[in-house]
């Protein structure tokens, strides 16, 4: 994922196959436990934790991480909850704020949970076929709200963009998105503070 090892000849990706079987030249996962402290529900994020579960992997082609690039790849979010939460990305800020990002989702559905620093925040909705734009200066988190689906997205930002998943960490999101009879809710996340 972090490898500057670059293409330099045009390449194109049929996203209708198997991402498995794509040339992509990184593959990350994140299971359950690289969220600690994410999910609201602490007990019943302690009894899932044994199992450990894979929450989402990300598929990507490696170019240079400098500006003029676009790096893109596929992020794919299983389904799942912990407690009344679905499974969601880390999320983050991009390091160098003044970068945007473009998600496309291919498959499945959910929500881009998206904040800025000046306290705005919005849901958009993913469902196949639809394109998000992320503004400069906003953190992003993809939620797979579906019940046994995964959800696929195809994402693209720009080489220098960087990651803060420090600020996140600490603090949380402000809203949290939860299942309330069978329905996607977005609530007030009562463990957010500012600067945590
Ligand atoms: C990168 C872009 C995506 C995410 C991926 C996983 O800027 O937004 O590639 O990295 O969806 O999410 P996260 O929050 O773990 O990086
Ligand atoms: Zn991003």
């Amino acid at each position: 994922m972090t490898s500057d090892a670059g293409r330099s000849r045009p390449f194109g990706l049929d996203l209708t196959r198997e991402f498995a079987d794509l040339p992509f030249d990184g593959h990350l996962e994140r299971r359950l436990s690289a969220l600690g402290g994410q999910f609201l529900d602490q007990s019943a994020y302690a009894r899932l934790i044994a199992e450990d579960p894979l929450v989402y992997e990300v598929y990507e082609i490696h170019l240079p991480r400098t500006a003029g690039q676009l790096l893109h790849g596929i992020s794919i979010v299983h389904p799942g909850r912990v407690g009344d939460e679905y499974f969601m990305t880390k999320g983050h800020f991009h390091a160098v704020r003044e970068t945007a990002e473009l998600y496309h989702c291919l498959r499945g559905r959910g929500l881009l949970l998206m904040e800025n620093e000046e306290g705005d925040c919005a849901a958009e909705e993913l469902a196949a076929g639809r394109v998000v734009h992320v503004p400069v200066g906003w953190a992003h988190r993809s939620i797979n709200t579906h019940e046994h689906e995964d959800l696929v997205t195809f994402f693209a930002y720009p080489g220098h963009a960087g990651h803060d998943y420090g600020t996140i960490e600490r603090q949380g999101f402000r809203k949290v998105v939860v299942a309330r009879g069978g329905r996607a809710e977005i609530l007030d996340n009562p463990r957010w503070r500012a600067g945590r």
